[in-house]
């Protein structure tokens, strides 16, 4: 019997071949021999996409007939990183493509580097929603992700002279072959105009909302497949564009050039990704992106209702919609208001329904980015949503008086509105009121949600609170990054790892074969030629392969505290000077990261790290046993090179300010041992590998509350602790600074004055810990079992066992199974 495979589904290499052959030719347009890599890329996308195509029919198609409860995922950013690696890992394809494409004559590698990636995020935020979208897809859990469709994303980062700069991202220049535009699903979103109080057609009286401003939103659609199973559910981000392309009136009295303008200054509010993490951006447009994205959602998740005849009452049972963060919580007025004013639901059949609906989850404690909107600005740009917010605050203060009678001190603090000083609308505080679920995303974070940010919420309603430590998917962070160490586990424990991460406990069976520790030294080893090799290619900067790879990946932000790890250099490199011959275990400094562009310290302390490279990595004395490294844009794409070559992984926040953190988790998934505070999942992860397994300094969050109210003195550290002051007086006195001492003096006054994230009184037992460290390194055999062991021991934190946490704790969805039809 001859077999023919279908060129749209078919996985065998031969189909494969014909397929990326036919793709190249009918959608690209080009022969072979004068296709750029471009167009081998986007051929071997479209070859993949359409065998995604039909699992995401199917499921759609289950979904629609099941009318299956879903997930609503809703974000102001999704950080996905490049998908064709990760589609072929899911698909499980990707040895098959790699040979086909090696018998076409091309590099499967190659064409990898080639996809830009969806920049759509800052950091942790955007990449948690990114990893949780592949987690339930692969747990089978119906769901979408509602996002925006930035035509620019996170900037791209340049160094000159040290210092940052900012490059716009282009990443659709190229096109993108992974999205599906689905204009028949655009909606009209309402801004600014009045209100007004008017009788409908049967005499009843009803506000109606008369907006100055329609902007239309279209729906692109980007199939998200989970690994090794039939579903494939969507991303759906809005694009923004003038409700008609011209003002026919303003075109007809001759304002052609004004009726363009207008069509502008629509599509500007899905034009730019605001490039802040964790501080909060009061800007107009901000608001605009906010209501728009949540607005269109709503409206699409009321159409896609009414298609599978469930009425409105029942929107909390079909829907639970996930907040991320405060970035979308106008969506609880919006879809009061909708509920209200367009579906005719009295006010507590609305209030039934959406606090049913609603489920907030923070991502910071940091006051900064606590988001609050002067009411001018919100009432001037939503002035129906104005109201149904002072209505809701209403009644959520009789609550409060009912529950707390004559506490009028606990009314001023809970309110929605904050009337302090110039008023604004809190927005955390709206999320709390309009959810029936509040969590923080690691242990410590909800605790001290409970106990400090948001404690008379707690108080108020105890009920609702609850932890969802975060996760990371191995699929992007392990299988499709570290090919070698996916290599080594699976000749010992199987695969079975990749959809239960609890499997590689199995690994601590193996910690004391010394052939096996042999082999891990080996694959860590070869993966750190490799950026080895990067590095001099690209920043023409030699590093030694044998030192150690101490790695700080990240956002620059000052309670990350990078500066810390830059004193820990100077310190070594004063120790060097002061006796060329001092015995020190050789070590690489990596940096990677970008700063807010608008924030001027962390920008400084990216010329710090830049400035002090110089000198370190030139000076004779030094005898390369230190090398300083600044990655420059830090990216998805990039972070899966670096994560495998980790060693050393520096999370060294100051105690209580970082909510989480993910980043600590990838590191130690690839086997890198953490340096690092009791801070967000810092703690969890040091209870899973154990004390033995993890480098622990500095203050506890107590101990932090502590100095400060006592009165905390950084200049005293300073004065106490002869390296600490070396290490300070060097970059002081302009030793870095080509003899300026003005350079970094910002940020010395900064630490010596006021040091708000406490670096002075915790440099001491940092820069202990990391001599323990480097004396740990010396002992190879120990290392290594630290380094097994840390893999060995991160099965809690895979998205996944996140994902099961939120389905079976509040969201309640079950999985549903998709069959594939063809
Ligand atoms: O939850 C994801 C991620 C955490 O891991 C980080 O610790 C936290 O800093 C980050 N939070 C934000 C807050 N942005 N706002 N607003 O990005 O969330």
């Amino acid at each position: 019997e001859v077999r023919v495979e279908d060129d749209r589904t078919g996985l065998s290499i031969e189909t494969l071949k014909r397929a990326f052959a036919d793709n190249l030719f009918y959608i690209q347009g080009k022969f072979p021999e004068i296709a750029s890599r471009n167009d081998f890329y986007m051929a071997l996308a479209y070859t993949v996409r359409d065998r995604l195509l039909r699992r995401w029919l199917n499921t759609a198609e289950t979904y629609t007939r099941n009318a299956s409860r879903t997930v609503a995922y809703m974000s102001a950013e999704f950080l996905m990183g490049p998908q064709l690696g990760n589609n072929l890992i899911n698909l499980g394809i990707y040895d098959q493509v790699n040979q086909a494409m090696k018998e076409l004559g091309l590099d499967l590698e190659e064409l990898l580097e080639e996809e830009e990636e969806p920049g759509l995020g800052n950091g942790g935020l955007g990449r948690l929603a990114a990893c949780y979208l592949d987690s339930l897809a692969t747990l089978e859990i119906p769901s979408l992700g509602y996002g925006i469709r930035y035509e620019f994303g996170i900037f791209e980062q340049d160094i000159k002279d040290g210092w940052q700069v900012e490059i716009t991202d282009k990443w659709l220049s190229a096109g993108n072959p992974w999205e599906l535009p689905r204009p028949e699903w655009s909606v009209e979103v309402k801004l600014g105009g009045h209100t007004e109080m008017r009788a409908d057609e049967h005499g009843h009286f009803k506000v109606y909302w008369l907006p100055d401003k329609i902007v239309k939103g279209i729906p692109y659609d980007t199939p998200i497949l989970g690994y090794k199973t039939n579903t494939a559910n969507t991303l759906r981000l809005w694009k923004a564009e003038a409700v008609e392309s011209f003002d026919f009136y303003a075109f007809d009295s001759g304002d052609y050039l004004g009726a363009v303008h207008q069509k502008t200054v629509s599509e500007n509010i899905s034009k730019v990704l605001y490039p802040n993490d964790n501080s909060a951006q009061g800007k107009e447009l901000r608001l605009a992106q906010q209501i728009f994205f949540v607005s269109c959602s709503l409206k699409d998740m009321t159409r896609i209702m009414a298609g599978q005849n469930v009425p409105l009452e029942q929107f909390a049972d079909k829907f639970v919609i996930q907040l991320n963060d405060t970035h979308p919580s106008v969506a609880i007025p919006e879809l009061m208001r909708l509920l209200i004013d367009e579906h005719n639901m009295t006010w507590d059949q609305a209030w039934g329904i959406t606090k049913k609906t609603f489920a907030y989850t923070n991502h910071t404690l940091l006051p900064e980015a606590l988001e609050r909107w002067p009411i001018s600005l919100f009432g001037r740009m939503l002035p129906r949503h104005l109201e149904i917010i002072y209505e809701i605050n209403n009644r959520f203060l009789d609550e409060v008086r009912m529950k707390f009678p004559d506490d009028v001190d606990r009314l001023r603090r809970m309110s929605l509105i904050d009337e302090s000083g110039e008023r604004y609308v809190r927005m955390a505080f709206l999320a709390c009121v309009g959810s029936y679920s509040i969590n923080g995303v690691a242990a410590l974070h909800t605790e001290l949600l409970q106990k400090d940010v948001l404690h008379d919420f707690y108080e108020m309603y105890p009920e609702k609170f609850n932890n969802k430590t975060n996760g990371i998917t191995p699929r992007r962070f392990m299988v499709l990054s570290n090919p070698r160490l996916c290599k080594l586990l699976h000749s010992k424990i199987g695969d079975e790892w990749v959809k239960n991460l609890y499997e590689l406990r199995k690994l601590e069976g193996f910690v004391d074969d010394p052939e096996f520790r042999h082999q891990w030294r080996q694959m860590k080893q070869e993966i750190k030629q490799d950026v080895v090799d990067y590095i001099k290619s690209t920043t023409g900067i030699n590093v030694n392969v044998n030192s150690m790879f101490d790695i700080q990946a990240k956002r620059f932000h000052e309670y990350k505290r990078q500066h810390l790890n830059v004193l820990h250099i100077i310190t070594l490199y004063n120790r060097i000077k002061a006796n060329p011959n001092i015995e020190i275990t050789p070590r690489t400094f990596l940096f990677g990261g970008k700063a807010a562009p608008g924030y001027y310290m962390a920008k400084l302390i990216i010329k710090l790290i830049n400035s002090v490279g110089d000198i370190v990595n030139r000076d004779p004395d030094v005898r390369d046993r230190l090398k300083v490294v600044f990655l420059k844009d830090f990216s998805v794409k990039f972070a899966q090179k670096i994560y495998p070559a980790a060693e050393l992984s520096e999370q060294i926040s100051t105690a209580g300010k970082e909510a989480s953190g993910t980043g600590n988790m990838k590191f130690a998934l690839n086997g890198a041992i953490t340096i690092g505070t009791l801070d967000g999942a810092n703690v969890e992860i040091l209870e899973e590998v154990g004390a033995e397994n993890f480098f622990l300094c500095g203050l506890t969050t107590e101990e932090v509350y502590a100095l400060k109210a006592k009165g905390y003195k950084p200049w005293e550290y300073y004065k106490k602790d002869p390296e600490l002051k070396l290490a300070i007086d060097r970059i002081a006195s302009g030793f870095f600074s080509h003899g300026d001492p003005n350079l970094f003096k910002p940020l010395v006054d900064h630490l010596l004055g006021n040091d708000q994230y406490m670096l002075m009184a915790d440099y001491r037992s940092y820069i202990d810990t990391q001599d323990e460290v480097s004396q740990a390194y010396r002992d190879i055999d120990r290392w290594t079992r630290m380094s097994i062991l840390n893999v060995a021991r991160m099965g809690k934190f895979s998205s996944d066992r996140s994902i099961r946490d939120y389905c079976e704790d509040f969201w309640k969805i079950q999985p549903v199974k998709i069959d594939l039809k063809q």
